[in-house]
């Protein structure tokens, strides 16, 4: 007798699963929960619901078997050494993720990466299909995934499918660079609700269905009509009309729980001793980025060396600690910023530190989540300088954190979250004049001002935090498209 597999209401399918594997003392394998943000966000929306995540466990090789944790069914998807390099190193991490990021530096186009990329994504929604009860809702996250919630719709058309984007969505001029830029946006449009983190990449997705594929557009709905190539082989292909709503949702963060993490008397205790750590400088300046090209580390680095040089600061009294936490090192444009990087800083400290004082503090490792929130308690200035980030959790994680109104953020206005956090010291990473400008803005401003923009920005964080996001997406989802509304215009 062949017992059936278990379906799920509520189904989330990310790159990831929400775990890591670990070897304990005695040397048997255990799942581990990672620390990313998005399983803090979907916990509390998964969390007594019969509900499942499908994604890669995160090594090469045949998918474990599924198991539960903390409630949840994971339903693991194996993946080859060959389809990490092309699908996920390859095509996400080196085609999509530079177009979609302004092109910071040259995308890499490869037939057979595109070739990788649907056959996984046909995986991943197989996977789905799978485990997804009758009527199911599904919750596909990010530009690793845009064929699935076409490819899902053609195996199961009777569920509802939602795609949130944790990434810009690029100008149509940069889109179409894609040679597969028609098959990526009909993949999308098998979601009844596409989510993204500022209107403007809502609109820029918006007008590509227009200037691109001549479709027709009403407020923050498209209709589609056509016909759908569902799945990766071709097969599948149908007539159809769909409406599709597409808008603004912005991501946030667990800000209690962050708060209640910063308060404790350990991570209290932890920041006192970073400072003293660092021979109490008067003005600490933090940055916490993953080793990316997009979050604008060398702009940082850049204005901060110039302000040396202009003796408009001086170490040990200010000091620079940088985080960069190891990513994609192997995807050579992150090998070479690496070596950029940390060329600069080696000539900031050779040039600009005393002996057991070093200007620039780089480190390039990953901390466990209470020494980021002491780190974030320490720092007198927050620095997020990106390029182009589709929000950046690491701003609204500071601001989480200073439960003591200290602090001051420094906010790239191409990072997602400016259009929530006006009260930040605003700049353009791209004018280093002006960065140097907002950083010294942000040092020397009055303690009263400083705590005064911390409290609104606290605010707006407080009442839009990740929980709240969560919800409210689901509840899109759930209404669209048949109640379409206006994007929140206060969000441009
Ligand atoms: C993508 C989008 C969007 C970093 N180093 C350590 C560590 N981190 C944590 C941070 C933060 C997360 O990683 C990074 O999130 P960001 O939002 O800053 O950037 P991406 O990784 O590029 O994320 C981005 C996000 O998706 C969500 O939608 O905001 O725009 O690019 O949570 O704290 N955490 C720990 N140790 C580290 O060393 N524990």
């Amino acid at each position: 007798m062949t017992v059936a597999a278990p379906t799920f209401d509520l189904v989330v399918v990310a790159n990831r699963l929400p775990v890591d594997r670990v070897v304990d003392t005695d040397g048997n394998n255990t799942w581990q929960r990672s620390p990313g943000g998005l399983v803090t966000a979907l916990e509390s929306v998964m969390r007594g619901r019969d509900a499942a995540w499908v994604g890669w466990a995160g090594e090469p090789g045949p998918a474990p078997a599924p198991f539960r944790e903390e409630g949840i069914h994971l339903q693991p998807v194996g993946l080859s050494h060959l389809e990490i390099e092309e699908y996920y190193e390859g095509f996400s991490n080196d085609t999509l993720w530079p177009i979609y990021h302004d092109v910071i530096v040259p995308a890499t186009f490869h037939r057979a990466w595109w070739s990788t990329y649907r056959v996984v994504n046909h995986r991943f929604a197989q996977a789905v299909a799978d485990v997804a009860a009758p009527g199911a809702t599904i919750w596909v996250h990010d530009y690793q995934l845009q064929l699935v919630p076409a490819m899902v719709r053609a195996i199961r058309p009777d569920v509802r499918i939602g795609w949130f984007n944790h990434i810009p969505f690029p100008p149509v001029e940069l889109f179409s660079q894609l040679p597969w830029r028609r098959a990526l946006v009909e993949g999308l449009l098998g979601a009844d609700y596409l989510g993204f983190q500022r209107v403007a990449d809502a609109e820029n997705f918006l007008r590509t269905c227009r200037r691109m594929l001549h479709m027709t557009t009403r407020g923050d709905t498209v209709t589609f009509r056509g016909v759908v190539d569902g799945s990766a082989g071709g097969e599948g292909a149908r007539e159809t009309e769909r409406t599709v709503r597409a808008s603004a949702i912005p991501i946030s963060v667990d800000f209690h729980g962050l708060e209640a993490l910063a308060r404790t008397p350990e991570v209290i205790a932890r920041a006192v001793e970073i400072r003293k750590s660092l021979g109490s400088p008067e003005t600490l300046l933090l940055g916490v980025d993953r080793l990316d090209y997009t979050k604008g580390i060398g702009h940082r680095l850049k204005a901060y060396e110039e302000l040396l040089r202009d003796k408009a600061i001086a170490a040990p009294g200010t000091t620079l600690v940088q985080v960069a936490s190891p990513s994609r090192e192997r995807v050579e444009a992150y090998r070479h910023l690496r070596t950029e990087v940390e060329a600069t800083v080696g000539r900031i400290n050779g040039e600009f530190s005393a002996i057991g004082e070093p200007a620039v503090h780089y480190l390039h490792q990953s901390y466990p989540r209470d020494e980021m929130a002491a780190l974030f308690l320490a720092a007198d200035v927050m620095l997020v300088t990106p390029l182009r980030d589709g929000m950046n959790l690491v701003a609204k994680e500071y601001i989480s954190c200073r439960y003591d109104l200290g602090g001051a953020l420094v906010l790239s206005e191409f990072a997602g979250a400016w259009h929530e956090l006006h009260q930040a010291y605003v700049c353009n990473p791209h004018d280093i004049e002006g960065l140097k400008h907002t950083i010294m803005a942000a040092i020397q401003a009055p303690a009263d001002q400083r705590r005064r923009r911390m409290k609104a920005l606290r605010r707006r964080v407080s009442d839009h935090d990740v929980q709240r996001w969560a919800s409210r997406y689901l509840e899109a989802l759930a209404l669209a498209p048949d109640k379409p509304d206006r994007p929140d215009r206060h969000l441009r």
